[in-house]
């Protein structure tokens, strides 16, 4: 197996209530690249730092003092510094990008494969969209403050406090007078803060709706051609459209806000700070080198605490960023292993339900108390009008979804001690809407089986499914691409290809939801006859809506509105003459009837 995208650990545990906690936890095993990042920009910042104090030794001591014979060491120690900070801040972008991109990867990776392992209902009630956007533009927001915020932070507190540091060396009382407004410019960030918080909420949600809206429409793009709708989708989308405009444009007015206000503050702080250092300098409290240095060092004082409140104003976007992830995160997975019954080889296939109920997520029963027997290698077929629960019950055989009351048993055992991933290698199911992937006819096919196969195997799969001839009149036969990127299948063609994907797969227990509905009778009757030798010893559940498909089952279920209303062969069952079994039967034998004697009427 292949395990390169298993996380390394579960983000599962990393969650916390506290989002800074939160990302903390995220940072494992990057953390010390972080350390080094930020570590090599305060050595940059250092040297930074020591060029404005070589300035005022240049100037003091240097040129003041006369000592010019040192000229040139000064100079290689300006050129000395200028190196070490350029080599620093290199480091420091690596290692920055290092981290961010690392653990923005691992999260993704985390995401997809977390996504993969969520509930079927889970998927019933979240758009695809909304997804989409979550595990792109989030993640993305995330990687960002990582790669900008987090080592700005250290970056940040480290500058300030060296040249605080240095600027109190040479005089305490300027250090101080240079950050007077802090509080001021704290205080405000932190108003915008949170508003900026909430507009940026607002309007990652009202991506992901846009993003949702996109990804149906292209889904159903068909749908919207066929019954002319484009304006009305057009409206629908620009409605939307139109609201985050809306909520950006707020967004960026907090921004455009806030960016003023705080560059006020701070201009002010420095100049302020400048002439506190120029009236000193004037009144010989501190020299004029001390001055130049000052005036070079007190900018990187107010570099960063404006910055800083910058940053903690964009880090409000991850934050946000963080509590959407999180919530896919939080949800549990699909337990595949849980289950204390796992049979070393193939289950036999006697299935036995009783008093079964079921109901999905939102409460309403669509299964009352389904009681039937299957005996090993049986062959069930289900029959009953549309919505009358035939997809819902056999869905409950892979553990799709838990049954609500009753019981199940396989083989004796009750189906909930079974873990789901050893049900799904002994289920095999052909989906009423079956899906292929954008890949070849063979990988198709090929898909459900997780090792190596044969042309061999897949051509006999195809066969018995009545589609190689049809794949081999292809051009590139087998290799034909499906999909946007290459042939467009018919519906019957899908399904035989779904078919063929599921016997190559040779479950123990076959289910065969409406899967030849797109089919004409004549190849559902070949595809019929090479199924029999096929359903030979295993158990298979035929849902359909032909009486010719059902008749030969070994028991025939006729469902209506989620109840079980007639059980059993198709000569008991047609014995039942006001059965509904038998209505279908005349109808159909009816139409079929007529069908001949139009057929004969054309032809003579
Ligand atoms: C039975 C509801 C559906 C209907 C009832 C698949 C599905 C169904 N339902 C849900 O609420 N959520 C779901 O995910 O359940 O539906 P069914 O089992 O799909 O009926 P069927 O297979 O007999 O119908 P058909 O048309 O395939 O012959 O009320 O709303
Ligand atoms: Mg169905």
């Amino acid at each position: 197996m292949n395990h390169r995208h298993t996380p390394e650990f579960d983000l599962q545990e990393t969650l916390s209530e506290n989002r800074l906690i939160g990302l903390w936890r995220m940072m494992r095993g990057f953390r010390l690249p972080y350390v080094g990042a930020t570590l090599a920009l305060g050595l940059a910042a250092v040297s930074k730092t020591a060029t404005y104090l070589l300035i005022q030794y240049l100037i003091d001591d240097v040129l003041g003092g006369g000592l010019l014979n040192l000229l040139p060491w000064v100079a290689l120690g300006f050129l000395g510094l200028a190196l070490f900070e350029g080599a620093f801040t290199f480091l420091s972008g690596r290692w920055a990008a290092f981290t961010a991109e690392g653990i923005a990867r691992r999260l993704r990776n985390y995401l997809f494969d977390h996504i993969q392992r969520l509930s079927f209902s889970y998927h019933d009630r979240t758009q695809t969209g909304e997804l989409l956007q979550r595990a792109t533009s989030d993640v993305e927001a995330i990687n960002r403050f990582f790669l900008q915020q987090a080592t700005g932070v250290g970056r940040i507190v480290l500058l300030f406090a060296i040249n605080f540091a240095a600027i109190a060396y040479i005089n305490v009382q300027l250090a101080f007078l240079s950050v007077v407004s802090l509080p001021l410019l704290w205080v405000m960030s932190y108003y915008f803060f949170t508003r900026i918080e909430k507009a940026y909420e607002a309007y990652q949600e009202q991506e992901a709706r846009l993003s949702a809206t996109l990804q149906e429409n292209l889904s159903g793009v068909r749908v919207v051609k066929a019954f002319a709708r484009q304006q009305f989708e057009i409206d629908k989308f620009g409605a939307e459209n139109k609201e985050k405009y809306r909520r950006g444009m707020r967004l960026l007015l907090m921004h455009s806000l806030y960016w003023p206000v705080s560059d006020i503050v701070a201009g002010m702080q420095m100049l302020g700070g400048f002439l506190a250092g120029a009236l000193m300098a004037l009144n010989g409290i501190i020299t004029v080198g001390d001055y130049l240095a000052f005036s070079g060092m007190v900018i990187w004082i107010i570099w960063p605490m404006r910055n800083l409140g910058r940053l903690i104003v964009q880090a409000s976007t991850a934050l946000v960023s963080y509590n959407r992830v999180s919530e896919i995160i939080r949800e549990d997975r699909e337990p595949m292993e849980a289950g204390d019954h796992l049979p070393d080889g193939d289950v036999r296939g006697e299935i036995v339900f009783e008093n079964v109920h079921f109901a999905y997520e939102d409460g309403t029963e669509v299964l009352h108390n389904i009681n039937f027997h299957v005996q090993p290698g049986q062959v069930i077929a289900l029959m009953g009008s549309t919505g009358s629960g035939k997809t819902s019950l056999v869905n409950l055989l892979p553990r799709f979804y838990e049954y609500t009351g009753g019981r199940i048993l396989l083989d004796g055992v009750e189906l909930k001690r079974y873990p789901r991933k050893y049900l799904r290698s002994q289920i095999g199911i052909v989906e009423q809407e079956p899906f292929l992937f954008s890949r070849t006819i063979r990988e198709n096919i090929a898909y459900g089986v997780g090792r190596q196969v044969t042309d061999e195997e897949v051509y006999q799969a195809a066969r018995a499914a009545a589609i190689h001839d049809v794949i081999l009149s292809f051009p590139e036969g087998y290799n034909t691409l499906v999909g946007e990127r290459g042939v467009t299948l018919s519906g019957g063609q899908k399904q035989r290809v779904a078919i063929a994907r599921t016997l190559l797969k040779d479950p123990r227990i076959l289910i065969l939801d409406d899967a030849t509905s797109s089919v004409d009778t004549e190849t559902e009757a070949a595809i019929r006859a090479a199924l029999e030798r096929l359903m030979e010893g295993r158990t298979t559940f035929i849902i359909a809506h032909r009486i010719q498909t059902v008749m030969h089952a070994d028991a025939i279920l006729v469902f209506n509105k989620g109840h079980i209303v007639q059980q059993g062969t198709h000569e008991e069952l047609l014995k039942d003459e006001d059965g509904i079994y038998r209505r279908i039967y005349e109808v159909q034998a009816r139409i079929e009837v007529e069908l001949e004697r139009e057929i004969a009427s054309v032809g003579g």
